[in-house]
């Protein structure tokens, strides 16, 4: 067997998590990543029928029988993932139904997953709809976004207006916008199948007065997102409070649509 803290998908897992950690969206133990592999991904690594424990997940999800991810820990610190690999991020295989997870490597000090593995599985089987590549959810406590959904209204077109607005090339890295759901319990089943139902028209979905849950082809694209919407929030709490004498209009918004192709949720320009 190679050696697991070598393989990419890890070496850019344990990358994500610090640089996460860095942009202060992680404090103390928010946030959480959920990585889907394929067996051929993992087989060089781990014996994939040497199961040490299972665990129930409380939900199913039909869709992720035999599926693999690489997950971070419950109660566990994005700070601390690049020291404890083994200890904070656990590699799991979803089998009867999704019902329970087999440990395969990682959560050694008897851990479990997070406590937002139902919002991340469902979103998981919502964006694998829309986008078969679909590896990556992630989420996260970025504080401007969060600032956002203190002062900003929440209705999830308005909400993406003004974050197309903030920055000029947010229309062409999230041209679906971003989805809004109104504070809920977190850690339920509840908020995770209100998450992905919202992803599946968005790859981003705020929590209000929490977060926001991002999902795309890997680390960087989702990452990427993130960084994006709230370089965008950011902007906006800096001016929120001012005079606003300067915007980009909805025309330019569609100079920018022929120019990169893309093309703006249906309906959320003028
Ligand atoms: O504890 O961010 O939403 C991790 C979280 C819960
Ligand atoms: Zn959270």
């Amino acid at each position: 067997m190679r050696d697991i803290l070598k393989a990419p998908w890890m070496v850019e897992m344990i990358r994500t998590a610090t640089n996460m950690y860095g942009h202060g969206w992680d404090e103390r133990n928010g946030g959480n990543i959920s990585l889907l592999l394929r067996k051929e991904d993992v087989d060089q690594y781990v014996n994939v029928w040497d199961v040490i424990r299972t665990i129930p997940t409380g939900f199913s999800a039909p869709d992720l029988e035999g599926k693999y991810f690489l997950v971070t820990g419950t109660g566990k610190y994005f700070k601390n993932v690049q020291y404890a690999p083994e200890v904070n991020l656990g590699l799991v295989r979803l089998t009867e139904g999704g019902r329970t997870a087999e440990l395969l490597w990682g959560f050694a000090d008897g851990g479990k997953f997070t406590s937002e593995f139902p919002a991340h599985m469902m979103s998981h089987v919502a964006r694998l709809k829309v986008n078969p590549e679909n590896r990556v959810v992630m989420h996260c406590h970025p504080a401007n976004l969060l600032a956002m959904t203190y002062v900003h209204d929440l209705d999830s077109r308005s909400f993406t207006r003004t974050l197309w607005q903030m920055c000029t090339e947010c229309i062409v890295v999230f041209p679906e916008g971003v989805n809004v759901l109104p504070w809920m319990l977190c850690g339920t089943n509840e908020i995770g199948e209100a998450t992905a139902e919202q992803m599946e028209t968005a790859r981003l979905v705020v929590w209000s007065q929490h977060g926001i849950y991002g999902a795309g082809a890997d680390l960087d694209e989702t990452f990427g997102l993130i960084e994006t919407a709230e370089k965008a929030a950011e902007i906006y709490m800096k001016i929120a409070h001012l005079p606003r004498k300067n915007t980009i209009t909805d025309a330019q918004m569609h100079l920018l649509e022929d120019h990169f192709g893309v093309k703006a949720r249906e309906g959320w320009l003028d």
